[in-house]
C-alpha cells in the first residue's frame, strides 16, 4: 500500500480523500493556491505545498506546480479527484514517468472516453447501444434532414469534444436544420476546438441514470449501483439518488451488465461511471466518466463500502476483493449539493464570500461532506460547492424525509445557500413519485417564490485580553503550524502579515474575502480562468447588483456565472458570445 498520497484537488473531495487515507495510515499532503492557504484540506493534511497563484488556472491546473510538489512530497500516489486533472491523460501520464501512481485509469481509456464518438464507438464495440443515432461525424447537412426523416423527429446534434452540458442543439424539423447545424458546427469550433458534430434520435423526457462500476488490474470488473441524477440545472447535478426510482431491478442487472462490458471493453481500471439515458423501459449509453464522481457517497451508503478506499487498493494492485454476488444494496441514499448560490427566482446567482455561521446536521444515517468551516471564504475563482448533504433511509420516503429534517437544521450565514431548493425539490409531488426528468428542474419546478437571504455576520463576543493562537508559518513554500500566545485584538492576520489566526476559545474570525464580494469590489469584472464566454448578460447602462451574474464563461466542462463584485451602471462590455478569454481578462467594467 502507498505510504504517501498527494491529493491534487482542494474542497471537499480532497477532504474526503485525506480522511480515508488517514484511516488507512496514508500520509497525506495537500496543495493549495493562495486563496486556500487555510482552507479545511491544508489544515488536515499531514503536509501541504503551496502552488502560488489564485485562479484554479494559475494553481490547482498548474501542471509544473503539481508536479514540483510531487516530487519534493515524496508522494509515491497522486489522487486527482473529480474536476481539475481527473480526467486528463497528459496528467496521468506525467505523473506515471515520475514513478508516481496516478489513482485512476490508464492514460488510454481516459482517452477512449474523452471524445463522444468515440466512447459511442466503444460502448457499441462491447455489445452496448448508444442513443439510435450515428457514431460518425456528420459530412453535410443535408444528412440531418434524412436522420430525422429515419429515426423521427426531435433530432439532436451533438458535439463530438462537447462536454458539461454544451454542445447540443434540438432539431424539431426540416425546416430548422440548416440554422441548427450552421450553429451547432460553429459552436463546436468556438468552444471546443473541434467540428465534429454527430446526430442521436432526441429523448424528450428522459431520466439521467448512471451505474457505478470498479475494475482492478486483473480484469476484474464490477457494478455497485446506480444513481439517479436527472435533478439538476443547466448540467449542474443539485440531488441524486440511489436506487432510482421507479427503476425495475431487470433494469438494474442489465445496465450493471452494460457498464462493466462498456468499462472492461476498454482495458479500464478503478472507478469509473457509466452515464445512460434512460426513457420508456429502456436505458441509452450516453458516456462515461473516468474519475470518481461528486455524487459517489450516496453508492457508498447503500452498498456501505468506502469507494475511495477501493480505489487505493486497486491503484496499488489489489484485486476488488470480492465478487458481483457479494455486492448487496440496503436502502436508499439521497445528496444534496449546498452550493453558494442563491437560488432565489430560479437563477442560482453564485453567492461568493465568508461563511460566518455553518451548523452541520447531524442525526442516524446524516453525512456531510463538506470542504469549508465557519470562517472560511468561498472564493468565485473556484467551483462553489461548501458541502454534500447524504442521508440514508430504509426506503425512499424515509431518506426523503430525513433529507428534509437534516435540510431543516442545516445553519449557512454569510452566502446565500440552494438549501431552499433542494426542500422545494424534496418536497415537490413530482420528485416524490419519481415522475421527474432532466428537464424539470428547468421546465416544471417553480421556484419563483423560494429566497435565500445572505443572514448578516452573527455579533461577536468581546476578547480576552490574550489567547492561545494557531497561526500558519509558510517555508520556502512549505507550511508548518504553529502556536502561539497573542493579544487578542480581534484583528485578522494575526502578527507576519500570515492569515487570520484560529483562537482556542473565541469564534473563528471572518478571513478577507478571497475573491468573495464584500460590496466593495472592483468595478472590473475579471474571469477567473481561462475559457469561453458563452453568453453576455448585460449591456452598457444596465444598472446590476452586487453578486449578479454578468456573462457566462464555460471553463472546465462548466458553465460559469463570472458576478459583479459591486453594484452600479455597466460601462462597457468587453467580450462577446464565442470569445475566448485568459484568466484575469476584464469583461465587463462597471462604474
Ligand atoms: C441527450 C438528451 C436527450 N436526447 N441526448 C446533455 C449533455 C450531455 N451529457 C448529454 N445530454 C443530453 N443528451 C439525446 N439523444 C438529453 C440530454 C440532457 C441531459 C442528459 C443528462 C443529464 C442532464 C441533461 C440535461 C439536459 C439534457
Amino acid at each position: 500500500m502507498f505510504e504517501k498520497v498527494l491529493i491534487a484537488n482542494r474542497g471537499e473531495i480532497a477532504v474526503r480523500v485525506i480522511r480515508t487515507c488517514r484511516e488507512m495510515g496514508i500520509a497525506t499532503v495537500a496543495v493549495y493556491s493562495e486563496l486556500d492557504r487555510d482552507a479545511l484540506h491544508v489544515r488536515l493534511a499531514d503536509e501541504a505545498f503551496a502552488l502560488g497563484g489564485q485562479t484554479a488556472a494559475e494553481s490547482y491546473l498548474n501542471t509544473e506546480a503539481i508536479l514540483d510538489a510531487i516530487a519534493r512530497s515524496g508522494a509515491d500516489a497522486v489522487h486527482p479527484g473529480y474536476g481539475f486533472f481527473s480526467e486528463n491523460a497528459d496528467f496521468a501520464r506525467a505523473i506515471t514517468g515520475q514513478g508516481v501512481t496516478f489513482i485512476g485509469p490508464p492514460p488510454e481509456a481516459i482517452e477512449v472516453m474523452g471524445d463522444k464518438i468515440s466512447s459511442r464507438l466503444a460502448a457499441e464495440r462491447s455489445g452496448v447501444a448508444g442513443v439510435p443515432g450515428r457514431s460518425q461525424p456528420v459530412q453535410d447537412p443535408s444528412e440531418i434532414t434524412a436522420f430525422g426523416q429515419e429515426f423521427g423527429w426531435p433530432v439532436a446534434i451533438k458535439a463530438a469534444y462537447g462536454g458539461g452540458g454544451r454542445g447540443m442543439k434540438v432539431v424539431n424539423g426540416p425546416d430548422e436544420v440548416e440554422a441548427a447545424a450552421e450553429s451547432a458546427q460553429r459552436e463546436a469550433v468556438a468552444y471546443f476546438g473541434r467540428p465534429e458534430i454527430y446526430l442521436e434520435r432526441y429523448l424528450t423526457w428522459p431520466r439521467h441514470v448512471e451505474m457505478q462500476i470498479f475494475c482492478d488490474t486483473q480484469g476484474n470488473g464490477i457494478w455497485l449501483g446506480e444513481r439517479d441524477c436527472s435533478a439538476q440545472r443547466r448540467h449542474q447535478k443539485l440531488v441524486e439518488e440511489s436506487p432510482a426510482p421507479e427503476f425495475p431491478d431487470a433494469v438494474r442487472q442489465k445496465m450493471g451488465e452494460a457498464a462493466v462490458k462498456v468499462a472492461l471493453g476498454c482495458g479500464y481500471v478503478n472507478a469509473g461511471t457509466v452515464e445512460f439515458l434512460f426513457q420508456d423501459g429502456e436505458f441509452y449509453f450516453l458516456e462515461m466518466n473516468t474519475r470518481l464522481q461528486v455524487e459517489h457517497p450516496v453508492t457508498e451508503m447503500v452498498v456501505g463500502k468506502d469507494l475511495v478506499e477501493l480505489q487505493l487498493r486497486i491503484a496499488a494492485g489489489e484485486p476488488i476483493g470480492f465478487t458481483q454476488d457479494q455486492v448487496e444494496r440496503r436502502g436508499h441514499a439521497i445528496e444534496c449539493r449546498i452550493n453558494a448560490e442563491n437560488p432565489a427566482g430560479g437563477r442560482f446567482l453564485p453567492s461568493p464570500g465568508t461563511i460566518t455561521r455553518f451548523r452541520r446536521p447531524d442525526g442516524y444515517g446524516t453525512r456531510t461532506d463538506a470542504g469549508y468551516e465557519e470562517g472560511d471564504t468561498v472564493s468565485q475563482f473556484y467551483d462553489n460547492l461548501i458541502a454534500k448533504l447524504v442521508v440514508w433511509g430504509s426506503d425512499r420516503e424515509h431518506a426523503r424525509r430525513r433529507m428534509l429534517r437534516a435540510l431543516a437544521e442545516t445553519e449557512v450565514a454569510g452566502v446565500a445557500t440552494t438549501i431552499p431548493a433542494h426542500v422545494a425539490i424534496l418536497s415537490h409531488p413530482d420528485f416524490i413519485a419519481g415522475k421527474h426528468s432532466t428537464r424539470w428542474v428547468e421546465e416544471t419546478l417553480d421556484l419563483s417564490e423560494v429566497s435565500a437571504p445572505v443572514a448578516p455576520p452573527p455579533d461577536e463576543d468581546p476578547d480576552n485580553p490574550k489567547v492561545l493562537r494557531e497561526v500558519d508559518a509558510e517555508v520556502n513554500g512549505r507550511r508548518f503550524r504553529v502556536k502561539l500566545w497573542v493579544p487578542d485584538t480581534g484583528e485578522s492576520g494575526g502578527g507576519g502579515g500570515g492569515p487570520a489566526p484560529r483562537t482556542a476559545t473565541a469564534p473563528r474570525r471572518p478571513r478577507a474575502a478571497g475573491g468573495g464580494s464584500g460590496g466593495t469590489g472592483s468595478g472590473d469584472v475579471a474571469v477567473p480562468m481561462q475559457g469561453t464566454i458563452v453568453r453576455v448578460l448585460v449591456a452598457v447602462g444596465d444598472q446590476v447588483e452586487l453578486g449578479q451574474a454578468v456573462c457566462v464563461l464555460e471553463a472546465m466542462k462548466m458553465e460559469n456565472n463570472i458576478a459583479a463584485e459591486k453594484a452600479g451602471t455597466v460601462k462597457e462590455v468587453r467580450v462577446e458570445p464565442g470569445q475566448a478569454v485568459g484568466g484575469g481578462d476584464v469583461v465587463v467594467v462597471i462604474e
